[in-house]
């Protein structure tokens, strides 16, 4: 028997338009409206200052731990800006600014981080997922919504979130070979931030990219400079694009930088180098982005300054919202409400039961 090569169809392409100057491929430039290019410019402001404003109040004890997406703006944002309002994401826990622009509130965000159910959302409101923390679990959700809509002939899509971490989890790789096999219209976008928590890209895995983990499932894989909103959008969009037809599903790897701590319990200098950190700050999306927006015409520092003051009045009016809904009275029996249609009877036993212990506290006038 004869011993030869067996030619694999796929390629792995990478994907940068502007430079870490912010100066543009003129070539690689993606058509997107001047509305768009600055409402994406504003989520990106809005999510940074909010994120700085959560770490402050996680820092006065006013919410509790978050993971902050300061750095991974363009990451999220170029990737959700393409979809649909019915079109689905799933999140993990590092994707607010990905929410937001969605349409989850300011206010629903602080409450969730403060521990409040009301924080979650209402998915009568729109098609997407809570925020789930088990690593890499969103590529299953997302897969199974997405083969669902193709199951019900619908051209909807879905988009799942998760890191570098998340490629080293068997849900990962079981998503994607399902994905392949059926041909479902999920776009997985991870976002190579460099860390999962103390552990380095480096230490993940050996494979050059990450994206090119696609080729063993036969889906397309492309690694995009994560920082560039304009690649990390004309990826996303091809990709959903593709889904959207019933030509199946891409791995994107958007290489990014987590700025901050993995979450607010993690102190990231007992591993990590602040010559690292410094590198990346200068390639930060936001300013590469308004670098291309002032080229164009269409940005100034003048219009920077009037929206970094209209960002902060929002956030402040989001913050005074939240907590004005914390002092309220929250409903204790809320927690049964939310995770099952029809509760299972040992649930539905310790329903019960605790009415009826809430009951005994409020005869004896000791409403905790
Ligand atoms: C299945 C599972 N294992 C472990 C954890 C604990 N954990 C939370 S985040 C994290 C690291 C994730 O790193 P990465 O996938 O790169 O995402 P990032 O936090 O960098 O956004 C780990 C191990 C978890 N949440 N779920
Ligand atoms: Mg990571």
């Amino acid at each position: 028997m004869p011993r030869k090569k067996i030619t694999i169809p796929s390629k792995v392409e990478s994907l940068s338009i502007l430079n870490e100057k912010g100066q543009l491929d003129k070539t690689l430039e993606p058509d997107i409206p001047e509305e768009l290019l600055l409402k994406l410019h504003r989520a990106m402001v809005l999510g940074r200052r909010f994120d700085e404003r959560l770490l402050s109040l996680q820092r006065q004890g006013r919410i509790g731990t978050f993971a902050p997406i300061t750095g991974q703006e363009a990451s999220q944002l170029g990737a959700v800006a393409p979809l649909r309002d019915t079109d689905w994401m799933a999140p993990s826990f590092r994707e607010m600014a990905a929410e937001l622009w969605r349409g989850k509130a300011m206010e629903s965000v602080i409450l969730a981080y403060g521990g409040y159910n009301e924080g979650w959302p209402d998915e009568k409101e729109h098609n997407d997922l809570p925020v789930a923390i088990p690593v890499a679990s969103q590529v299953l959700h997302a897969l199974g919504i997405a083969w669902a809509m193709k199951y019900r002939q619908k051209d909807d899509v879905a988009m799942a979130f998760l890191g570098d971490g998340g490629t080293s989890e068997g849900d990962f790789h079981e998503g994607l070979n399902f994905a392949g096999v059926y041909q479902a219209p999920v776009i997985i976008i991870c976002q190579n931030n460099q860390w999962a928590i103390s552990v380095p890209r480096s230490k993940q895995t050996r494979s050059k990219t990450l994206a090119q983990k696609a080729l063993a499932y036969d889906i397309p894989g492309i690694q995009v400079d994560g920082n560039d909103i304009l690649a990390v959008y004309a990826a996303s969009k091809e990709a959903i694009d593709r889904a959207r037809a019933g030509e199946g599903a891409t791995l994107i790897e958007n290489v990014t930088y987590r700025m901050m701590m993995h979450t607010t319990a993690d102190d990231p200098k007992r591993y990590r180098t602040d010559k690292e950190v410094n590198a990346w700050k200068k390639r930060d999306p936001i300013i590469r982005f308004q670098k291309y927006l002032i080229d164009k015409g269409i940005l100034s520092d003048k219009k920077i300054n009037t929206l970094e003051e209209d960002v902060k009045a929002e956030i402040q009016g989001a913050v005074d919202n939240a907590e004005a809904m914390m002092k309220k009275t929250i409903e204790p029996m809320d927690m049964f409400n939310h995770a099952y249609e029809e509760l299972p009877p040992y649930t539905e036993q310790q329903r019960k039961e605790f009415e009826e212990e809430l009951a005994e506290i409020g005869k004896e006038g000791n409403h905790a």
